[in-house]
């Protein structure tokens, strides 16, 4: 089906009065909106009737792109991508639609006529943290770099009323702030209720007899709600193209309040919509699941039930029988928490739509694929048996049946290897029984991805090593990717700026291609002092707004040495902070020792539930409080946790780091995007061969990346033998009084065994080995304090650093989910 644009309905174009690009259309723009949106006088507007009427106005500007997308999403020749993921961790709108859509010096213009300032607007909007950390962010990620290669996507998600919590610090703890996002509104959003759907939960199924005589079964489910979606426009960069973001909120369904108000019965009424609208209150703020929650499996459900949906009715309009699903769409699941998808579709094929379940089943291995973020046994979701036979009755059957045949397929592969069929069975059957979900989405996806090479080789040898075995060929690595449109060009002005004017501005979106050709600048004096003066106003920059947030008072001109991200045991703050303390004792024994000065800057959230983490950040302001103050460090270390890290944080956090700290044990980072951000602002590294780290560190290459810690064999090499890191306490006297100062209660006068418990962890168990890494880790910063002095050679590696990180954009990685797994030619 081809839409055409009827004479009558001429479409908008770039010279229309209500989307035109210049400067006087966007002034009569906003003023408009001030009028027929927000009623208001604009002698009387509010801020933020301004950031609205501003939003609406870049909103109106994208919906000529999203009519080229509904074309492309109504061509049966075009495949689609639905991107299932629970989080989306898009960061603020404004200002990347500004840049994505070419219009952010006008817009700037335009509303500088105004008298207002853009900075100012910008500031107004609520982030949506509709995400936990780099998970969330990928997605984002992702549909940035679909939209700018023209492939049309909808990402499917959640609605979460309450995102991710704000963070507060009191008394150097973390305070939890519910996360209100939507209190002034959404403007970006468009509320689409005609295409709502209902889904189903708890009750049994049943045999019934069909019209046709045939034996079936039927759910009976006790409750119901419905889905109503929410659509954003996510921006191409520079394209008449956007992709779709649908979220979906819950509510009750009509039918049960009239069935309540029949019998009268108002509260029940009112009680039937609070539960219904429970499901996508809130966001859970933990990076790895919490087990047996059922809000958090009704949750998954409810948004996969919501999309298949809605693609299938996609589907449909497009004139195709159900058989060729496979043809308009592939779905990637993200991680896990969308997996129920595999038995959703196969119970919509079979149940709802008469499909003969091998047929069911050979496009459902078609159309789904199944990326794994984390190796962490404790961070695979596996649902209880009863449990889940009670919220969602027929799913259970029907994974029952996917595993039967399963498993006969793996016995014919293995004759009398019981032992590998338990190993693989989606259901585990030690102690209490469970569904394994990962093994759910390895069975039914014809392609199942790690995220960075070392993850997806250890991925292939350890959880799902057996799955490795008999389908090697469904293995795939796909590195993640950042987009350099939001981490550079948004978040960095001066550099962007600065390289628009080496090399002209093509790297924005061909980033692989182009942006190696400011290498040879790396040899160019007055090039390296333009670097300089980038870094140096991005500092200045963030230490105004670390004044602002925190009180303290920073050197522009010291080593800005960062570490954000979220607060675990194994992304090792702790270890950063025993470096902090060892550089402390050794001011304390000669202060006037002649060392680089550091300023050390954390930002991170950690889950409500997670007594270290949040022990973590304790730790991390009291050693602060105590070295800021002390007259002996005479401002030659400074150390501050800027509290709230979220995405509008981080773009003003990237761009001024010097140092960036991947410091995670090896093994336990599936990826890391962080890492990228930073190098691709200019940043070093200090890192393990952990995750993409390895790939970073080949890329840039070895002599510009400060490698340290043991690899992924030696650490399995030290289990083996027998890990004792008491030994190393006795053993290294540097280390030793680093762990004793902070035993004695010095950073901690008022509780002076507050920090026991991680130091009883530290000493006795040290599950992440902090200790039989902490030597290589200092010596490393020490050459790094160093190789700081030579500001022309670090200022060389910079620019190298920056100059090399081609293959980490997103547009990269989507290029390769392209090709290698969702077999999707590019668009536009
Ligand atoms: O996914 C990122 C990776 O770069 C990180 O290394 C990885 O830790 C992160 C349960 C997760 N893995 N698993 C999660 C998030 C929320 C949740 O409820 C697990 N996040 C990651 C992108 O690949």
């Amino acid at each position: 089906m081809k839409l055409e644009a009827k004479e009558d309905f001429p479409p908008a174009t770039e010279n229309d009065a209500r989307s035109g690009n210049s400067v006087a259309a966007i002034r009569k723009s906003i003023l408009d909106h001030i009028h027929f949106s927000q009623a208001r006088l604009p002698v009387m507007a509010t801020c933020n009737d301004w950031y609205v009427a501003l939003a609406y106005t870049v909103r109106d500007r994208m919906f000529g792109h999203w009519m080229n997308v509904v074309q492309a999403i109504a061509d049966p020749q075009r495949k689609i991508v639905g991107y299932l993921s629970a989080e989306f961790l898009m960061g603020p709108h404004l200002g990347n639609a500004l840049i994505n859509l070419g219009i952010h010096d006008n817009t700037r213009a335009a509303v500088a006529q105004l008298g207002l300032n853009l900075d100012d607007l910008l500031a107004q909007e609520e982030e949506p943290g509709l995400g936990n950390g780099g998970l969330g962010r990928l997605a984002a990620c992702y549909m940035d770099s679909l939209a700018t290669l023209g492939v049309p996507a909808l990402g499917y998600g959640i609605r979460y009323e309450f995102g991710i919590f704000s963070q507060e610090i009191r008394d150097g703890r973390q305070v939890e702030k519910t996360d209100k996002w939507l209190r002034l509104g959404n403007p970006w959003e468009i509320h689409r209720p005609e295409l709502s759907c209902t889904v189903n939960f708890g009750g049994r199924t049943e045999w019934f007899h069909d019209e046709r005589g045939r034996l079936r079964i039927r759910w009976i489910p006790n409750r119901v709600i419905k889905g109503v979606p929410y659509d954003t426009p996510i921006p191409a960069f520079r394209k008449d193209f956007i992709g779709i973001l649908r979220l979906w909120k819950s509510e009750a369904v009509e039918s049960f309040d009239f069935q309540a108000f029949n019998v009268g019965d108002y509260y029940k009424a009112v009680d039937e919509k609070v539960v219904s609208e429970t499901v996508s209150k809130v966001l859970y703020p933990n990076d790895e699941p919490e087990i047996g929650k059922t809000l958090r499996l009704a949750q998954q459900y409810f948004f996969v039930s919501c999309a298949l949906q809605d693609m299938i009715r996609v589907h449909l309009i497009r004139g195709k029988a159900l058989d060729t699903f496979h043809e308009s769409f592939a779905v990637q699941l993200n991680d896990t928490h969308p997996a129920i998808a595999v038995a959703e579709l196969m119970r919509l094929l079979v149940d709802e739509h008469d499909m003969d379940w091998c047929e069911a089943w050979t496009i459902t291995r078609n159309v789904f694929s199944y990326t794994n973020h984390t190796l962490l046994s404790e961070a695979l979701e596996k649902w209880p048996l009863p449990f889940f036979g009670h919220l969602l009755p027929r799913h259970l059957e029907i994974i029952y049946e996917i595993n039967h045949r399963f498993l006969e397929e793996v016995r014919r592969h293995a004759p009398g290897d019981d032992g590998l069929a338990s190993r693989l069975s989606i259901i585990d059957e030690g102690g209490q029984k469970s569904i394994r979900m990962a093994h759910l989405a390895s069975v039914a996806g014809h392609r199942i991805n790690g995220v960075a090479e070392l993850h997806t080789k250890l991925l292939s040898r350890t959880v799902l090593r057996d799955f490795h075995a008999i389908y090697p060929d469904r293995f795939v690595n796909v590195t993640n990717g950042v987009t350099p449109r939001r981490w550079m060009v948004l978040s960095n002005p001066k550099l962007a700026g600065l390289l628009e004017s080496a090399i002209g501005d093509r790297w924005i979106c061909r980033f692989e291609e182009e942006i190696e050709k400011i290498a040879p600048l790396a040899d160019d004096p007055a090039f390296r002092n333009h670097w300089r003066e980038v870094k140096r106003g991005n500092k200045a920059d963030l230490a105004g707004l670390i004044h602002e947030r925190t009180g303290n008072t920073v050197d522009p001109d010291t080593l800005f040495d960062v570490q954000v991200k979220r607060i675990h045991e194994y992304k090792r703050q702790h270890l950063n902070v025993l470096h902090i303390v060892t550089l402390y004792n050794r001011i304390r024994r000669n202060p006037n020792l002649d060392i680089t000065p550091r300023t050390f800057i954390f930002g991170g959230k950690a889950a409500p539930g997670y007594a270290m983490a949040k022990l973590i950040i304790k730790l991390i302001n009291d050693v602060g409080a105590v070295v800021n103050r002390d007259p002996d460090v005479a401002g030659r270390l400074k150390v501050v946790f800027f509290p709230n890290f979220n995405v509008k944080n981080g773009q003003m956090i990237y761009p001024a780091a010097e140092l960036s700290e991947q410091i995670s044990t090896a093994g336990k980072e599936a990826s890391g995007t962080g890492n990228m951000k930073f190098s691709m602002n200019g940043a070093l590294t200090i890192g393990t061969l952990d995750g993409a780290n390895v790939e970073i560190r080949e890329a840039v290459g070895p002599e510009n990346f400060f490698l340290f810690g043991l690899t992924v064999d030696q650490v399995n090499d030290l289990w083996g033998r027998g890990y004792n890191p008491r030994r190393y306490y006795e053993e290294n006297a540097q280390l030793r009084e680093a762990v004793d100062l902070l035993y004695s209660g010095h950073f901690s006068p008022d509780h002076q065994a507050r920090f026991v418990p991680l130091l009883d962890t530290l000493l006795n168990h040290d599950p992440y080995m902090l200790l039989a890494d902490y030597q290589a880790y200092i010596d490393c910063q020490d050459q790094i304090a160093a190789a700081y002095r030579d500001q022309e050679h670090w200022t060389r590696i910079s620019i190298l650093n920056v100059a090399r990180m081609g293959r980490f954009s997103s547009d990269r990685s989507i290029r390769e989910y392209c090709k290698d797994i969702w077999r999707i030619r590019q668009g536009v």
